[in-house]
């Protein structure tokens, strides 16, 4: 652990806990859970500006994963950060607790393969009470087919009324693919420098 992640851990505490006098002059003030959550990744070379938490939303993220992530080392941060899909030993643990990941048949299920449509568990929980996207023709898709920048619908209504990013040449991408570590603007300029992730991350994540 990362001596400012402690530094931090120990902030949190003493915000709550110390009585000393002395000590609260020193004080910063209060720290609120995503500040701290936001120092630790700073103090990892792994902020800009809050990028990080604008794009995962630190608010949106629940206490118990905050907690896991105050308790994380810088590689382990860098590793969520970059590729979460990789996260391991008792950092994945940690996370694990907070939000269990989907079990059928003995092992894990992606998140990707919940309610594609397709059963992924010889019990079908995994198709248990989904929402589908339902074209006109009867079809159904997983959700993760609205506004992905193809029309999987005869009646074009998955990509209809979508937000869209410009690209530097004019032409258009879904807005969800900007700064998501892959180019898929012709010249790239959905995910050029503006997109902190990529300049940080190198290659796309796996
Ligand atoms: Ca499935
Ligand atoms: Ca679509
Ligand atoms: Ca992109």
């Amino acid at each position: 652990m990362s001596r400012c992640v402690v530094l931090v851990a120990l902030l949190v505490v003493c915000n709550t806990s110390c009585d000393d006098p002395e000590k609260k002059k020193k004080d910063p003030g209060p720290l609120t859970r995503c500040d701290a959550v936001e120092a630790a990744f700073a103090e990892c070379g792994l902020n800009n500006d809050g990028f990080a938490f604008d794009h995962y939303g630190c608010e949106d993220a629940s206490d118990c994963v905050k907690g896991c992530l105050l308790e994380a080392s810088c590689d382990d941060l860098a590793t969520w950060y970059c590729a979460p899909l990789t996260v391991d030993g008792d950092f994945k643990a940690c996370l694990d607790v907070c939000d269990p990941p989907f079990v059928c048949d003995g092992h894990e299920v992606a998140e990707n393969f919940l309610c594609d449509t397709e059963n992924d568990c010889t019990d079908a929980s995994d198709e248990d009470g989904c929402d589908y996207l339902e074209c006109d023709g009867g079809d159904e898709y997983s959700l993760l087919f609205v506004c992905n920048g193809f029309e999987e619908c005869a009646d074009h209504s998955d990509e209809a009324g979508c937000d869209l990013f410009t690209c530097g040449d004019t032409s258009s991408v879904p807005a969800r693919y900007e700064c998501d570590g892959v180019n898929d603007c012709p010249d790239g300029t959905d995910d050029d420098e503006h997109c902190y992730r990529t300049r940080l991350c190198g290659e796309p994540p796996p």
